[in-house]
């Protein structure tokens, strides 16, 4: 057989064998087999050598035509199984996008932080500042500040969790305001503040009593500050929380931190006043403690009680939560029993 022959041949063979090629490794094998240097046309183009002068530019060119040939036959079935693979790959990665979806789990504030939260947004609109603070406190901080001297018998009213003489449980947010005025700059400005957070108290826990709860306080600082702007400011939390019908009455109390003090109760939400069973039939429904800012409050923090003066409340989200929503035993909000926790979704 002639060299031509020999390589029309080879041709026809590797152009089946490359058509049928299904991965791209069989058909990279088949280019090295094919037109690598121990391949068959290389081995023709070698033996050129053995051939007539006159004969080789006729046999080489045709051996480069096939070679050429068999190169982009090659090439275009490489192509081919590219696409091939790719189809079949789009074909597997298909997703039906109008299959329902899968609900996605989303959690919420708890339902303290809710109340919490509707306070503090109230506040910030009016440029209160939100402070935090230490949950252990300095015995200094969290009594001696509020007018509270050592043997003081008010200090009998709020059972202790003391960690040492010196540092304890807090059991108010108060020590937050006491910081926050030690280092309040007046030629700045008044001070307007409130202070979210967990206390502690010495109680055997009950539907009505638990060691851990929470308070906001809250406490502006200026000149010519007086019992109409408390009453306001209380009046807008009842109205925020418990309805815009709400009104609020206040009643004569004591605190040592503020003289005068007020107990403050809002008008029953439940039956606005008609008498029902979450206001006892009285109409009212007490909801948070207030005053203005004891002068030695003030004397205290090193502030000038003949210049500045002001009002301070405090209240607890807990019991808010409570009346708002119903819930009789406070020891719901620590239960973390998802089936109680669930039924306050923000989202309905
Ligand atoms: C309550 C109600 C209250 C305050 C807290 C306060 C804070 C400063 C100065 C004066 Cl820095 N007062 N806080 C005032 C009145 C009531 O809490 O039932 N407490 C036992």
């Amino acid at each position: 057989m002639g060299l031509k022959d020999k390589l029309t041949e080879l041709k026809k063979n590797a152009l089946e064998e490359i058509n049928n090629a299904k991965d791209l490794k069989k058909i990279n094998d088949i280019r090295v087999n094919v037109l690598g240097k121990k391949g068959p046309i290389t081995e023709v183009l070698r033996g050129m050598r053995d051939l007539p002068k006159e004969e080789r530019p006729n046999v080489g060119s045709f051996a480069n035509k096939v070679r050429d040939e068999l190169s982009s036959a090659i090439s275009e079935r490489k192509e081919r199984i590219e696409i091939i693979k790719t189809s079949k790959r789009l074909e597997e990665e298909k997703i039906d996008v109008t299959l329902p979806g899968v609900p996605v789990k989303t959690g919420q504030p708890h339902i303290i932080m809710q109340v919490i939260d509707q306070i503090e947004k109230l506040f910030l609109g009016m440029g209160y500042q939100v402070v935090d603070g230490p949950e252990i406190e300095e015995d200094h901080y969290n009594f001696e500040m509020m007018n509270l001297p050592k043997d003081h018998p008010a200090r009998d009213m709020q059972d202790t969790f003391y960690i040492t003489d010196k540092f304890l449980m807090r059991t108010q947010t108060s020590p937050v305001q006491a910081r926050t005025m030690e280092k309040h700059d007046f030629s700045k400005g008044p001070l307007k503040m409130i202070s979210p957070g967990k206390v502690y108290r010495r109680d055997t826990d009950d539907a009505t009593h638990s060691h851990q709860f929470h308070q906001i306080e809250g406490l502006v600082i200026d000149k010519n500050i007086t019992m109409a702007d408390l009453k306001g400011t209380l009046q807008l939390i009842a109205r925020t929380v418990f309805g815009k019908e709400r009104e609020i009455r206040l009643r004569p109390s004591y605190f040592p931190f503020t003289e005068p003090s007020v107990e403050v109760d809002v008008s029953c939400f439940k039956c606005s006043g008609e008498g029902c069973s979450v206001c006892k039939h009285t109409g009212w429904i007490e909801v948070l403690g207030a005053g203005m800012v004891h002068p030695n409050v003030l004397k205290m923090s090193g502030i000038d009680a003949d210049v500045y003066g002001g009002f301070a409340f405090g209240l607890g989200p807990d019991r808010f939560a409570m009346l708002k929503y119903g819930v009789d035993d406070i020891r719901e909000f620590y239960l973390n029993d998802m089936r109680f926790l669930k039924q306050f979704s923000q989202r309905g």
